[in-house]
């Protein structure tokens, strides 16, 4: 079966909005309400990672992955995995930060980068904006070469 990357993260962090750039999609962006295949994602509702009851649907459908984007937003609640989190997927691991275009109420970098770290992932990291598209391209080169 091919290997997808997985995208979780808080509700609204932009998952959706980066999984229809690395698909080259240019479909409507609505709530996730499931685990959704595309043609080279796997999308989770936010929600998904917001219940701990949850995290069995997620970890179930990292198998189908071969990478899993860890997603914060500038502006949106931090979010709270347990520490260590990362640990539980057998994959590699991004630290994703979107929405770098946002200019007000923006968490400080510094503070997401360090979320990061708590839960286990390593740089490097990406800064991406789905409305100018900072970083996809990067991001998507680093991903094409994530089976070495
Ligand atoms: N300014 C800005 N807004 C963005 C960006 N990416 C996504 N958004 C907006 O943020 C909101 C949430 O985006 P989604 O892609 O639906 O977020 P999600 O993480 O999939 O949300 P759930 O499905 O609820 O978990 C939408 O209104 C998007 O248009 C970005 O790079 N910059
Ligand atoms: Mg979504």
């Amino acid at each position: 079966m091919k290997k997808r990357i997985m995208l979780i993260g808080n509700s609204r962090t932009g998952k959706t909005s980066l999984a229809n750039r690395i698909n080259s999609d240019d479909l409507e962006v609505m709530k996730s309400q499931a685990i959704c295949y595309g043609e080279n994602t796997i999308d989770t509702p936010g929600e998904y990672l917001e219940s701990p009851m949850m995290h069995k649907y997620i970890i179930s459908a990292s198998q189908d992955a071969d990478a899993v984007l860890f997603i914060q937003s500038f502006d949106q609640p931090i979010f709270s995995f347990p520490p260590n989190f990362a640990q539980v997927f057998n994959t590699k691991r991004i630290g994703v930060i979107t929405k770098n275009d946002i200019k007000e109420k923006r968490h400080d970098l510094g503070l997401l980068l360090d979320n990061f770290r708590e839960i286990g992932l390593e740089e490097p990291f990406f800064i991406t904006s789905t409305r100018t598209g900072e970083g996809i391209e990067e991001l998507k080169n680093f991903l094409l070469n994530r089976n070495d």
